[in-house]
């Protein structure tokens, strides 16, 4: 029949599978699993309690990264991890399990607020209105989501959890001995009984309340500090350093960011460190994922080493305590607060005209480095640049191993924020101190034996020798020697010794920050914290919880030069004078006082950092989640000692902020008793991205992708010829494609089946719009398979299907299976594919048992049509909860065996060949296997040992 006159094969197949026939039906199930609850997954109790012989199934949690709703609506690239993870979820919830899978939006955040700043409306009318948009956006793609179960971060009654969360981290401590959070009530009492000593020596009776406040500030895990913090004009709002770009600016907006001393609220998630880094080797997470979250984490093991100068000492962090005999000079953060205590008021005799920077006193060259340090920000300070700047302070200390006076410098390659801020610099062993010594004509001493020939006299180098695993020389002073050790042996005898002497200690330093928690803005959730006439923060009880978002004049920041670091912020909220200024019975015994709320907001990272417990148990108003609950669904279980999420998948840019904060967050929750599983992901997948083509005019301005016009491999824009290149999707680059259009053209089981399609879900794919008629084609033959063009009827028939057909139908059961638990859809709908082709070929009615399973088969990854076709085969309950296909092994067995490809001794390829093959054929087989190719690298073989059909074993030259 022709398919090319879809206006004539349309009378002649008035029951052909079209876009109007997919609307249809698409439209109508989606109804009717609203209506029936089809998605509903039931909890062990609450009031989302359900069926316990559901409840009595193994569970899965099957999660994706919720979306922000923007007003730009959803192109095709978005729903990509949506529809993988619903797929996964229908495999599951037809393979016996009771699937929670569900949607909210996190929906604070700069994109609405600064729409409020320009227009005046409230962030909340256009959030919602951007909601509402996406989830009928979502819904006509068929998602099987448990929409009792959603919400969006914005509604108050989620924040009053949010908030409530953070009371509870606000009113904890970490216990380093225990290596837990508790209640910071449990450390009063320490304190109160003389258990644990009061830092500086006083007794807590003698403390005023205020001083009180401050020892309590120096354990809380929510904690408010005046350090220096990335301060962003531009936005208005002080950031995250997850937040700042390599470059040193606002990763939104693209602001230059400033050091500043503000007041902020700070998250302790340095104190967990060592579990954050621990916990990650049991996690099913991709490993590169793990690596990031490794080096952000960054556990350095090293040694503080005191330096004296003056009756007192500077204390450096250093990981190569080998080298300590190499020290010729330190260096201090512009910012060390010791600077200016050592700094003399005049130059000493004869300091060398390089050192001070042409200043005439100390501390006029400390000024003026400072005020050039500050505009800096760290990762300008840290780039590898050559030239180091830096300027000597007047001091010397004395190198603790040798007695030798040593200048002290202050230079901004130094971080304040890492270690202790001071280092000791080993100019022959470390690069940067190698060109800072060269540049400020230092001397350089080798301690570590070059391996090249370059010989021990440093003087003659060109640059620094850096090695973990050479000699030791140079190294030995009145009762301690290295010479002739290994590095590690090395440090091991001067940690000793430094300890011994009580001058230093072996320390383990992390580059992990705590998390500055405070933004300048609007549009997040309100802190539970309000301030007394003594300015003691104190935290809302939980019954004044949610505070809700005062309604203000002007949503805007202060106008502010995003140029000028001088500048300093005025939050909205504190615009609301009724709002800030209050009197409260906070329920402490101390009556109704006056008080005055905190006016920053959370960051936006908040509210992600606990939503797939809400998901669990979303209406409960007592509770944060009813931990029966929290068990049934993330509780620790073989093979996920730690609980979690069964599968999460989203984006890698997520790697670090997202992730590190709910795992954090998590933990705290788990050592205070509110849940059971300290990892709340235990398997990440991230998808890849869905690119497009970027059409460019002359002057590199995209222009509409719609528009474009080929001939002969170029490409044209109103007759103008245009570069085409590989980008992103989205409304700036013109080249958006909105899942509507082509659930118009072709329906929304077409663009399922098509995006899962393209290819590996973890590898990034370029959109082809021409491309999506292969799927529906796919759907239209399957149909075709079971219906009757023309007349509409069924066509299957009562029959035994024959052998062939067996085969083929087992095989295909059995690859989908284990594709669809493996997330490898493209070959799953391959393998569909290639069945219905067969039927097709066959040409015959086709036996039932072949088509009810066909049906099943394509039912996770086709919804609509598959409801559709199971209930014209004459069933009347969902195709969602049936049972999806077995194979019978007699008919899979012997078609192909499994052949493990070994280079160098371990496996690289795994291949399906014939249990007939010879051994010269799977020899070639083997060789041209993409992934052994890769594994060889270009390298030649030597040998290759062939046992047909089941190990080739490549041994390369
Ligand atoms: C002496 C030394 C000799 C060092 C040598 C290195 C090589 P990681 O591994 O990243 O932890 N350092 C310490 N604190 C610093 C700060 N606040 N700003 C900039 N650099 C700092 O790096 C630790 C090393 O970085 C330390 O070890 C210190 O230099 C430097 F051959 O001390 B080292």
């Amino acid at each position: 029949m022709s398919e090319t006159n879809p206006a004539a094969a349309e009378v002649a197949a008035p029951h052909r599978y079209t876009a109007a026939v997919a609307a249809e039906i698409e439209a109508r199930w989606q109804d009717v699993w609203d209506a029936d609850g089809t998605y509903a997954a039931p909890n062990p109790k609450g009031d989302l309690a359900g069926d316990p012989g559901l409840v009595a199934k193994p569970k899965k949690y099957v999660m994706d990264m919720f979306p922000y709703p923007s007003g730009a609506g959803l192109h095709v690239g978005h729903p990509l991890g949506y529809i993988a993870t619903d797929v996964f979820a229908r495999f599951q919830r037809m393979t016996g399990h009771n699937v929670l899978h569900t949607l909210g939006f996190d929906a604070f955040g700069l994109p609405a607020e600064q729409h409020a700043v320009q227009t005046g409306e409230h962030p909340r009318v256009t959030t919602e209105a951007a909601i509402n948009n996406m989830k009928s956006q979502l819904r006509r793609l068929g998602l099987g989501h448990d929409k009792r179960r959603s919400f969006a971060t914005i509604d108050p009654e989620y924040y009053k959890w949010t908030q409530w969360i953070f009371v509870q981290i606000f009113n904890s401590w970490y216990d380093d001995k225990a290596k837990k959070a508790r209640p910071i009530s449990e450390l009063v009492a320490r304190f109160e009984s003389g258990e644990r000593a009061v830092p500086g020596g006083r007794s807590w009776d003698a403390l005023s309340a205020a001083e009180r406040a401050d020892v309590l500030g120096e354990y809380r895990l929510a904690y408010a500090s005046d350090a220096p913090v990335n301060w962003c004009p531009g936005l208005g709002t002080v950031l995250a350093n997850e937040e700042v770009t390599a470059d040193g600016r606002s990763e939104r907006g693209n602001f230059p960011v400033f050091k500043a001393k503000l007041r902020q609220w700070n998250m302790r998630i340095t104190a967990y460190a060592d579990r954050l880094l621990d916990d990650l080797n049991e996690l099913d997470w991709p490993e590169a994922i793990k690596l990031q979250q490794r080096n952000w984490i960054g556990r350095s093991e090293g040694a503080r080493v005191d330096f004296p100068i003056d009756g007192e000492a500077i204390t450096v962090f250093t990981t190569r305590q080998d080298t300590l005999f190499g020290a010729t000079y330190m260096v201090l953060a512009p910012e060390h607060p010791l600077v200016e205590k050592f700094t003399p008021a005049a130059w000493p005799e004869g300091t060398h005209d390089v050192w001070t920077g042409g200043h005439a006193t100390p501390a006029e060259a400390v000024a003026a480095y400072r005020a050039q340090a500050a505009s800096k920000s760290d990762v300008e300070r840290q780039a590898e640049a050559k030239d180091k700047t830096g300027v000597f302070t007047g001091a010397f200390a004395t190198n603790p191993v040798n007695g030798e006076q040593i200048p002290v410098f202050i230079a901004d390659y130094v971080l304040m924020g890492y270690g202790t801020g001071a280092i000791m610099a080993v100019p022959a062993h470390d690069t940067r101190d190698f060109a800072f010594a060269r540049a400020f004509e230092l001397p350089i001493r080798c301690v570590v034996e070059p391996s090249d020939d370059r010989g021990t006299d440093a003087s003659t180098w060109d640059d620094a020798f850096v090695s973990y695993d050479a000699k030791i020389v140079n190294s030995h002073g009145e009762d301690v020697s290295l010479d002739g050790l290994g590095v590690t042996d090395a440090k091991a005898r001067i940690t000793e010794w430094l300890q011994r002497k009580g001058i230093g200690e072996g320390t383990v330093n992390f580059r992990l920050r705590d998390w500055l928690f405070s933004r300048q803005r609007y549009w997040g959730e309100p802190f539970p914290i309000v301030y007394d006439e003594d300015g003691i923060a104190h935290s809302l009880p939980e019954s004044m919880l949610p505070l809700e978002l005062p309604e203000v004049e002007d949503y805007s920041p202060r106008t502010f030069d995003p140029d000028d670091a001088d500048t300093s912020p005025e939050t909205p909220l504190s615009r609301n004078q009724d709002w800030v200024d209050v009197t409260l019975d906070l329920g402490d015994g101390r009556g109704p006082r006056p008080y005055r709320r905190e006016t920053n907001t959370m960051p936006n990272w908040a509210g992600s950092c606990w939503y797939e417990l809400r998901y669990l148990d979303p209406h409960n108003s007592e509770k944060l989640v009813d931990p029966e609950i929290e068990q049934y669904w993330m509780g620790p279980r073989a093979g996920q000692p730690h609980g979690g999420v069964d599968l999460y998948v989203g984006g890698a840019e997520h790697a670090v902020l997202h992730l590190l904060y709910a795992r954090f967050w998590s933990k705290v929750l788990y050592d205070l008793g509110h849940i059971s599983s300290p990892e709340p992901f235990h398997k990440l997948y991230n998808q890849g991205m869905i690119q497009a083509f970027v059409y460019r005019d002359s002057r590199g301005f995209p222009v509409p992708a719609a528009e474009i016009e080929e001939r002969d491999g170029a490409f044209f824009h109103n007759g103008e010829q245009v570069k085409r290149e590989l980008g992103k999707m989205g409304k700036s680059l013109k080249n958006a494609v909105t899942p509507e259009a082509i659930c118009e053209e072709y329906g929304a089981d077409t663009l399922r089946l098509y995006e899962m399609a393209m290819g590996p879900l973890d590898v990034s794919r370029p959109w082809d719009t021409r491309a999506v008629v292969g799927q529906y084609r796919l759907l239209q033959r399957l149909w075709r398979n079971v219906v009757d063009e023309a007349t509409g009827e069924v066509t299957v028939v009562d029959a035994e299907p024959d052998e062939t057909t067996l085969r083929a139908l087992h095989k295909a059961i059995d690859g989908v299976r284990q594709d669809l638990e493996g997330l490898r859809f493209n070959t799953a709908i391959a393998k569909v594919t290639e069945l219905n082709n067969h039927l097709t070929k066959a040409g015959a009615a086709v036996p039932r048992p072949v088509a009810e399973s066909l049906v099943l088969l394509i039912a996770p990854l086709a919804p609509h049509i598959a409801e559709e076709l199971w209930r014209k085969l004459g069933h009347t309950d969902s195709v969602v909860h049936q049972e999806f296909p077995v194979a019978d092994p007699r008919y899979v067995v012997d078609e192909t065996v499994t052949c493990v490809v070994q280079v160098k001794g371990k496996v690289k390829a795994r291949l399906e060949v014939s249990p007939a093959i010879s051994d010269d054929e799977l020899e070639k087989v083997a060789l041209a296997d993409e992934k052994v190719v890769a594994a060889l690298d270009g390298a030649g073989i030597r040998k290759v040992i062939v046992r047909a059909p089941k190990l080739v074993n490549i041994v390369p030259a």
